[in-house]
């Protein structure tokens, strides 16, 4: 069984994660058939993406799939997690991205909208950063992506309290493009989308890349670097994210305990 439904119409094609029993959880599977989708666009010439979740849906994204997440004491966001392959090919795609959103965007599933180019909502999404409700210690190109997407003072806000903010919200702080009705979420899209096409694909490749690239650049030393790992590790390695684990998997409110 698909668990996204794609079509390319002219030099536009369209990503439907349609996994909604899950509430299109970010698993292996799914994020393979998106990035095989990916690829085949690209071969396609495809000038402009959109990646969106069934019309209507209330859950755009539930984020990382929790079930495949390891048992403490391995990184679970690691250079080859599914979730982060995903975030890089959406970034590294040539084309502009466009992210439709309806309904709630949760955990990875907000990175992945994050990595988009340019993303409309309607009035009912919600964002939501929640590596703190599982104990999860996030990894550092995540926290870059949302470094890059949102103050200092409102990534740590969503960081910290785990909590969905508005679209409202979103807007305001630059995080979203455009709030359009669920009524003309979809035209608008579209017609953003074949602005796009139209002009240089090369041009707009190449900017995108410098974007890209631009925004990641960074100078980390390898002290500092191991440093960060050093402490992300006590964290993978501790009581609270096995218990963050087992909480939703038991469907009860986690017991953090601090170690
Ligand atoms: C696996 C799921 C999931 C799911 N995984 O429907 O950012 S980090 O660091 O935290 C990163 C590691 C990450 O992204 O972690 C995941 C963060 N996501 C969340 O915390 C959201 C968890 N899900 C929910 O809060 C609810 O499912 C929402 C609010 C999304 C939808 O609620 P609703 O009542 O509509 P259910 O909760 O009943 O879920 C329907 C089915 O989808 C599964 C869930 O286990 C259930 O499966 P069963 O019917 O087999 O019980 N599901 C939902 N989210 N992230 N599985």
């Amino acid at each position: 069984m698909s668990l996204i439904l794609t079509e390319t119409k002219d030099t536009i094609g369209t990503i439907v994660m349609d996994h909604a029993q899950k509430r299109n959880a970010l698993s292996e599977a799914l994020i393979d058939e998106i990035t095989v989708a990916l690829k085949s666009f690209q071969d396609k010439n495809i000038r402009a993406a959109v990646l969106r979740a069934p019309a209507g849906a209330k859950v755009w994204s539930a984020g990382h799939d929790i079930s495949e997440l390891p048992d403490r004491g391995r990184d679970p966001l690691g250079w080859s997690d599914p979730l982060r392959v995903l975030v890089r090919a959406i970034q590294e795609f040539p084309a502009p991205i466009i992210a439709l959103i309806e309904g709630g965007v949760w955990g990875g599933g907000c990175e992945v909208a994050m990595a988009c180019d340019i993303l409309v909502a309607t009035p009912d999404a919600t964002f939501a950063i929640t590596p703190a409700k599982l104990g999860v210690p996030y990894n550092l190109g995540g926290i870059l992506t949302l470094m890059n997407m949102t103050p200092l003072p409102v990534a740590k806000e969503m960081l910290f309290t785990a909590q969905p903010i508005p679209t409202s919200q979103a807007l305001n702080l630059g995080v979203i493009n455009y709030i359009k009705s669920a009524e003309e979420i979809e035209s608008f899209v579209y017609g953003l989308a074949a602005q796009i096409t139209v002009n240089s694909p090369l041009s707009i490749s190449v900017m995108k890349e410098e974007l890209r690239l631009l925004a990641s650049a960074r100078t980390i030393t390898p002290e500092l670097f191991e440093r960060i790992q050093g402490l992300r590790r006590v964290v993978y390695d501790s009581h609270d994210y096995q218990e963050g684990l087992n909480a939703f998997r038991e469907r009860r409110k986690p017991q953090f305990k601090g170690k």
